[in-house]
C-alpha cells in the first residue's frame, strides 16, 4: 500500500506480503487387490465425484498407477488422506491415498 505524507512524500506503509496458501494434491495409488467398486465408492464419498467421474478416475489409477482426486489446503488434504485410509483399512483393503504439494 502506498500513502502520501505531509510534503507529498510517498510512504511505503506496508508490504503486500500475503502469499497464496500452499496447496496439496490428494492422489490414489493402484494396487492389485482393492476392488474397483470400492475405489469408485471412495471417490464418491470423500471427493464428491459423480458415478461417471469417479469411474474415470478409478480407471486412470488402474491403468497409469496413480490419479488425482482433488487439490486442497494442507488441513483438508490431510483429513481426506486419513479418512480414506481408515475407511480402506476398516474394509480390509490395501488402498493407498497420499498427498503431495501441488
Ligand atoms: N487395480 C485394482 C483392481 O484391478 C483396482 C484399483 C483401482 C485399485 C484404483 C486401487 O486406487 C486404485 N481390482
Amino acid at each position: 500500500m502506498v500513502a502520501r505524507g505531509h510534503e507529498d512524500t510517498v510512504l511505503k506503509v506496508e508490504k503486500n506480503k500475503v502469499k497464496p496458501p500452499r496447496m496439496f494434491k490428494v492422489v490414489l495409488l493402484n494396487d492389485d487387490f482393492t476392488p474397483m467398486e470400492f475405489v469408485v465408492l471412495v471417490l464418491q464419498t470423500f471427493f464428491a465425484k459423480g458415478q461417471e467421474k469417479a469411474t474415470q478416475i478409478m480407471l486412470k489409477v488402474h491403468i497409469d498407477g496413480m490419479g488425482l482426486c482433488g487439490i486442497y489446503s494442507s488441513d483438508v488434504a490431510e483429513t481426506k488422506v486419513k479418512q480414506v485410509t481408515a475407511f480402506a483399512r476398516k474394509n480390509q483393503h490395501p488402498l493407498k491415498c497420499v498427498m503431495e504439494e501441488a
